[in-house]
Formats: structure tokens, C-alpha cells, sequence
């Protein structure tokens, strides 16, 4: 749907002060940055920091711990299998590495892990590649410039980022092997945006002290999970991709370590056995549990799965007191509410404006600081932009890009969301954007250490659902960087592991028997993993005849 009249009217107080605020950005007189003090008062404005939006855990390893209540329902759950009839002496399938997700993180530890000589098996909920790292758009970091940059400054940005809480050694381990990763990907063909000689572009994001964002257009991650899928794709031999086959449970055997997982096939409703020397989770965030009812970027497939067995099979959760809000995120038209809208436009010149027309913030804030001060612009200071929809936006001014940096320019470096908004009658590169802040990335997740390990011998992360890289908030193209690094990392030392650490033994779903009984007491009926969100009005549902759910899946 176009702008309708009254938004079209409110576009025009944009147009009115938009040549002024062009020759500001050029003279580098914008909104000053906030001060230390000043962005902690801020964050006050932010959802984390609502204690009723919190509760703590009552079970398993991090048991005490303060986290949102949707993650906190999950881990208080019982499972979606009941052990006792689970036959584990009839192996569905047998593999050296079982990887759990098919997004960029578990494509990768499956390259990796291959190379070390193992056969590996991708199991994924979805599609092959139906993830976040596909919805990524504006850019991967990495001091790739050697004469400006180098990792040491971008450590400094990735502490400052998340409040100086961030696990050192995980950041030391992510910065130093970001150029490497580049080079790697590029050598497997992926295609990252040049200039005519042949150098690799890169811009500002926030809270970046130097311009270290590679991307390809605005569909970073879709062309990165295009190389890598292709790549596992072209080794068929080695690596079997298991499509609509999410686990629902990690598999131990009798020496504690890790051992497989159970499979649940979505289309025939069965369970699988899968056998395996090692696995590697790698099942990203949890968008789609909509914390204190936010839109999200997230994929479907979204829902926290690998943090729910990784913590029932007893690796303890960290950072998860805080969750990613994008600042930017489409709030109209409302078929597209949620969507990510990269920060590169911002980080290409492009104002957050309010309804009187006027720049209020600093747009390459870091995310927690930015998007608490559209909240609170549209809150407090009541100068939010009313939706159609009866909601509240904040304009982002992309045609300012063809102010600074010519026309086409908006076409040309995002043609993603150039193509999604023509859909509906409106050209970014002449009108404006409204968004307003989307759940969007789970800074948090299960505890693992610079090699990928975790507590669970054999178990290895990679990715969003481990915790720690990021502190309390992760920095725009830090978590493409996050799930090739820790991809490799997890994938090279899995392969590692099945040739000189792994241990036989008899398969055991124990540990998943003594969380049900613990559970018991704490739960209402709930059931997890949650596999796929559930949309249905609760008044349909009610009236579902044939209808019988297992939290949330009929
Ligand atoms: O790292 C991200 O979350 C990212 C690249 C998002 C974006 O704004 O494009």
C-alpha cells in the first residue's frame, strides 16, 4: 500500500528541513554523540531494562538467573518426547558430526568439520539456509585495512559495544580471525561489493570507530549463505542435508557426552535417532517468541530450540537479561511490519526524523542507545509519526543518499529494500521510511569457550544461540563475523575431537527424564522446543475441531 494522504502530508515536513540537515551531515554538524552518562540515562528508555519484563529461572544450570519470560517459559518446560518410549538401540541414521541448523554458522562447521575427514549430517528445521543469517543485510565487520585499522581496534569497539561485559578471550577470538574469514569467503566466491579496482568497500556502522563493514549490496547474509550452502552442496559425498527435520533433543551416552540427537520429522510427524560422534548447535535466536510483544526480523524457524536442549542436557545460559533490539524495522506498510531495515542506510547518511521534521539522536549510536531513543521519542516525547495502523514510527530519510552520494544510489546499494517497497508504491530513493525498533538478535545464549566448547564434552556452538561474544549488545556485522568464525572454529575442532577425543558408549536420554521430573513442579502444561510460532487467534483455536496441541504445534 502507498503512503496514504495523511502520511504523504507529514512527508512533507520531512522534505521541508531535509536540504538543511544535507548540508549539516556535510559539514559533520550533526546531533552530537551522547556522552557516556548520557547514553546509560537513555537506556532507561530500553525494554531490557523493565524488571517486569524479566523472571528468574526456577531450574536446570542457571538456575536463579533473571531473563525475559518468554525464553524463561521455555526452560521451564517439559519435553516434546517421552524418553520412555524413545527406542535408542534403533539408530535412524549414523554420522561422524551431527549439526543442528542449517543457517551460515551450521553450513560452515559442516565445510570445516569435512575437511578434517568427517561425514557429517545437517539437520535443519526448515529449508536448507531458511535463517537469520539470510535476513542479514548491511555488512560483515573485519579489520580487513591494515594501514587504518586493525583488530585491536575493532576489540575495543565490540567491548565498548556491549558495556565492557563481553567474555575477552571470545572477542579476542572473533576480531583476530575476521580477515581471515573474508579471504576465505571470497575465496569460495562470494561476491562482496568493490570498488572498480577491485577493493573491498566498507562504511561506518554504529558504535564502529573505523570503517571496517564489508557487504554485498544490502543481502550481505543471503549471498554469504548462498556461498557456503553451495559449497556444502557440492560436497554431497561427505555432507547430507536433512531438510523439516528440527531436533527436539540432544542424545547423550553413558560417559556424559554428547551423542546425537532426536529428529522430528515435521512432515510425517515422526521422531529419527541420530547417532553421532559430536554435534555442533547451531540453531541461531529467538525472534519469533516476540519478547514483550515486539516485531521481529527473525526467520520462522526462530524459536530458541537449541538453547532449550542445550540447557536440559546441563550447559548453563549467560547474557540472556538482554535481547537485540534493530532500531530500524518496517512498522508501515503493515505486510511488511518487522522487516529489517539495515543500518547501512544510516551508516550511508540517512536521519532518523521525528513528526516535526527534526533529527533527534545520532544515528550511529550503538543499537541498544539508538533504538532506546526512538522509543522514547515516540513515548515520552510523544513525537512519533501515527500509522495508519494505529501505531507509532519514526521516519528514516533514505532520499538524503541521493543528496550526498547522487542519484541511483539508493537503487543501487539496496536493492533489496529498493524492490520490497516498489511493491507497495513506494520509492525510497524520493520518500522516506517508517520504522520503529524489531526484536532482532539474542545477544545472549548458551555458555561456550573460544575453541566452541561447552560443558558437555562432544557438544560444540556455533553462532547465535551461544552467549557471551557480544556482551549486553552486539554491533551491527558482528554476528555474520559471529557465525563464520565460530562456524569454523566449532567445525575444525569437532572434526578434531571425533578423531582423538570421542568416546563410545550406550545411548542415554537420562538427563531428559530427571529434567522432566524437575519440571514438573514448575510447569503449566508447557512443552518445548517450540519448533514453529504460533499465529492462531485464540478464538479460532478455540473453535478447531480437530485440533490437539502440543505446545505449539498441532
Ligand atoms: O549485524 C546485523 O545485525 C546487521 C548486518 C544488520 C543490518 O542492519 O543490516
Amino acid at each position: 500500500m502507498p503512503y496514504p494522504e495523511e502520511l504523504k502530508k507529514l512527508i512533507k515536513v520531512v522534505e521541508s528541513t531535509r536540504a538543511e540537515r544535507v548540508e549539516r551531515k556535510k559539514k559533520n554538524e550533526e546531533v552530537p554523540f551522547l556522552s557516556l552518562d548520557e547514553r546509560a540515562e537513555m537506556l532507561h528508555h530500553h525494554p531490557d531494562v523493565k524488571e517486569e519484563g524479566r523472571r528468574e529461572v526456577k531450574i536446570g544450570p542457571s538456575k536463579g538467573y533473571h531473563i525475559a519470560h518468554e525464553i524463561a517459559d521455555l526452560l521451564e518446560a517439559t519435553s516434546r518426547v517421552d524418553p520412555a518410549i524413545v527406542e535408542l538401540n534403533k539408530v535412524d541414521y549414523e554420522t561422524d558430526l551431527l549439526v543442528i541448523g542449517g543457517g551460515g554458522a551450521g553450513t560452515t562447521a559442516a565445510l570445516l568439520a569435512q575437511e578434517q575427514g568427517a561425514k557429517v549430517i545437517i539437520a535443519t528445521k526448515l529449508r536448507h539456509g531458511d535463517a537469520n543469517t539470510m535476513m542479514a543485510e548491511g555488512g560483515i565487520q573485519a579489520a580487513t585495512k591494515g594501514h587504518k585499522d586493525s583488530p585491536y581496534f575493532h576489540y575495543l569497539d565490540v567491548m565498548g559495544g556491549g558495556h565492557f561485559k563481553n567474555k575477552p578471550e571470545l572477542v579476542e577470538t572473533l576480531v583476530n580471525n575476521a580477515p581471515g574469514v573474508i579471504k576465505w569467503l571470497e575465496g569460495l566466491g562470494c561476491n562482496f561489493t568493490k570498488t572498480n579496482d577491485g577493493t573491498l568497500m566498507t562504511i561506518h556502522g554504529g558504535g564502529t570507530s573505523r570503517k571496517r563493514m564489508h557487504y554485498a549490496a544490502d543481502i550481505t547474509g543471503a549471498e554469504m549463505m548462498r556461498t557456503v550452502r553451495d559449497e556444502a552442496r557440492n560436497r554431497p559425498n561427505d555432507i547430507r542435508v536433512i531438510e523439516f527435520a528440527p531436533a527436539v533433543e540432544l542424545i547423550l551416552n553413558e560417559h556424559g557426552h554428547c551423542a546425537g540427537a532426536v529428529l522430528y520429522n515435521l512432515e510425517t510427524e515422526e521422531y529419527l535417532v541420530v547417532k553421532a560422534k559430536a554435534v555442533v548447535m547451531a540453531t541461531g535466536g529467538c525472534g519469533r517468541l516476540h519478547i514483550q510483544g515486539f516485531m521481529t526480523t527473525n526467520h520462522y524457524g526462530a524459536t530458541a530450540d537449541g538453547i532449550v536442549m542445550g540447557y536440559r542436557a546441563g550447559v548453563p545460559v549467560c547474557f540472556l537479561h538482554t535481547v537485540q533490539y534493530h532500531p530500524t524495522g518496517i512498522v508501515f506498510p503493515e505486510q511488511a511490519e518487522g522487516i529489517l531495515i539495515t543500518e547501512k542506510f544510516r551508516g550511508s547518511g540517512a536521519n532518523l526524523v521525528n513528526i516535526e521534521g527534526n533529527q533527534f539522536v545520532n544515528e550511529r549510536e550503538p543499537r541498544d542507545v539508538e533504538a532506546a531513543a526512538i522509543i522514547k521519542e515516540c513515548t515520552v516525547g510523544s513525537k512519533g509519526v501515527p500509522t495508519p495502523t494505529g501505531k507509532a514510527g519514526i521516519w528514516l530519510d533514505s532520499p538524503m543518499i541521493e543528496m550526498l552520494s547522487g542519484e541511483g544510489t539508493v537503487e543501487r546499494e539496496f536493492p533489496g529494500k529498493h524492490i520490497l517497497y516498489k511493491r507497495f508504491g513506494i520509492d525510497i530513493a524520493k520518500e522516506p521510511m517508517l520504522i520503529f525498533p524489531t526484536l532482532h538478535y539474542q545477544n545472549g545464549g548458551l555458555e561456550f569457550q573460544p575453541n566452541a566448547e561447552t560443558t558437555v564434552p562432544g557438544l560444540f556452538i556455533a553462532g547465535e544461540v551461544g552467549g557471551g561474544t557480544h556482551g549486553e549488545n552486539r554491533l551491527m556485522g558482528n554476528s555474520l563475523l559471529d557465525i563464520m568464525v565460530y562456524g569454523r572454529i566449532a567445525g575444525e575442532n569437532a572434526g578434531q575431537y571425533i578423531r582423538n577425543g570421542f568416546k563410545d558408549g550406550k545411548l542415554s536420554l537420562d538427563h531428559v527424564v530427571k529434567y522432566n521430573n524437575d519440571v514438573e513442579s514448575v510447569c503449566d502444561g508447557r512443552v518445548a522446543p517450540m519448533i514453529l510460532p504460533d499465529y492462531t487467534d485464540p478464538a479460532i483455536r478455540e473453535k478447531q475441531l480437530t485440533a490437539n496441541y502440543e505446545g505449539t504445534l498441532r
